[in-house]
């Protein structure tokens, strides 16, 4: 029989790969969308079939912090497997909007889980929840797995906390199948481009056609564990198919300066980036995690589940898609038809 999902946070990086996963799959797909004045599909606009042609991707209308509309679908639709994806995921912003990134993060959370427990009730439903290595804040130890303790350092990564220990009180308390998946930062040609690699990308691309000269960066100091967005939903899904509901770190196990991914990205366009990068107090954080290194053994021995793609590797593809962006966008501004 043909599975059913939602995906909450469907057109983010993430749930765009996660629906193409899952559709190369054979899922039906849903996907919760904001209203917006303007579209907010551009990741999964080729995907997207008419919805009359009987489509196996489905677009809803909905907000995470409207627990009663979420409700209502969720037990309209009857997924076997949602996937919470949705968030203000923005760690520097949660600085500006701490209460609103509790409401989507936290209590949207909470509001999916109520949900599929109520739709647990009349049929099974797994739940994956979004959580992220933010939540080692001021790291413990080093590497963090999956018994590290949390110390967060963000409203952002305080409100992931709180997702978290939800997540495990519903499979305690409920029996309900609800995972965590602690992911480390991951990251692609479809990241938002106010994250810093993406940023970096963006800004490497536009300096080498002459677009722009100067690039405004914050702390380049600080060190990540940096991997490729599709490695990650495939992991996402293993989570979900495993026997039973448990807590998982996605990681690559290696750790790099925000300065070296500069290095990486300028020196595939032959430039230094030393040339074109100033730093911007604007871009500090109120309070900064400084190292993130996962230990990802636990999905390794119990999903299969391995990072495949090395930083050098994703620098060239974010690098390349980002060049290639700015010749066309330097194309087009040139560009007077006759
Ligand atoms: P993005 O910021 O790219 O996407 C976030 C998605 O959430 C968007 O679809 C956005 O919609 C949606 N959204 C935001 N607020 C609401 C709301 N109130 N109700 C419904 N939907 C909402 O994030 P990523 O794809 O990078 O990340 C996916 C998830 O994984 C997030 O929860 C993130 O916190 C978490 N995470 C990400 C990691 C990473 O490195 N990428 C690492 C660890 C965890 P819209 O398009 O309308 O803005
Ligand atoms: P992060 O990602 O905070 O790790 O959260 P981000 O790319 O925003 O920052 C990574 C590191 O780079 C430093 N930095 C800058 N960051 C941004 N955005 N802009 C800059 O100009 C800049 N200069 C330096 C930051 O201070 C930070 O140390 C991401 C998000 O996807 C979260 O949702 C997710 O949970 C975590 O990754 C894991």
């Amino acid at each position: 029989m043909t599975k059913s999902a939602l995906i909450t946070g469907i057109t983010g990086q993430d749930g765009s790969y996660l629906a193409e996963l899952l559709l190369e799959k054979g899922y039906t797909v849903h996907g919760l969308v904001r209203r917006s004045s303007t579209f907010s599909t551009e990741r999964i606009d080729h995907i997207y079939q008419d919805v009359h042609d009987n489509p196996n991707l489905l677009l809803h209308y909905g907000d995470l912090t409207d627990g009663q509309a979420l409700t209502n679908l969720v037990l309209d639709i009857q997924p076997d497997e949602i996937y919470n994806l949705g968030a203000q995921s923005h760690v520097r912003v949660s600085f500006d909007q701490p209460v609103y990134t509790l409401q989507a993060v936290g209590v949207g959370a909470l509001n999916v889980l109520e949900a599929a427990r109520l739709l647990d009730k009349q049929k099974s439903v797994r739940v994956y929840q979004a959580s992220s290595s933010e939540m080692y804040g001021d790291v413990m130890e080093t590497p963090q797995k999956e018994t590290t303790p949390f110390n967060p350092q963000s409203p952002y990564a305080c409100a992931k906390v709180y997702a978290f220990h939800q997540t495990v009180n519903y499979r305690r308390s409920y029996d309900l199948y609800a995972s965590n998946g602690i992911l480390f930062n991951h990251e692609s040609e479809r990241r938002g481009e106010t994250f810093v690699t993406r940023k970096i990308t963006r800004a490497a691309g536009r300096i080498k056609v002459g677009l722009q000269d100067k690039l405004y960066l914050g702390n380049m100091d600080a060190k990540r564990d940096w991997g490729y967005a599709k490695d990650y939903v495939e992991g996402m899904w293993r989570i979900l198919q495993h026997s039973e509901p448990d807590d998982f770190v996605l990681a690559t196990g290696r750790t790099e300066t925000v300065r070296d991914f500069c290095r990486l990205v300028f020196e595939q366009l032959d430039m230094n980036y030393e040339d074109h990068v100033e730093i911007d107090p604007r871009y500090f954080r109120p309070a900064e995690v400084e190292l993130l290194l996962g230990d990802c053994t636990k999905a390794k021995e119990k999903l299969g589940w391995t990072a495949t793609t090395d930083l050098e590797e994703l620098a060239r593809i974010m690098t390349q898609h980002d060049y290639e962006l700015a010749q066309r966008e330097a194309h087009s501004k040139t560009f007077v038809p006759n």
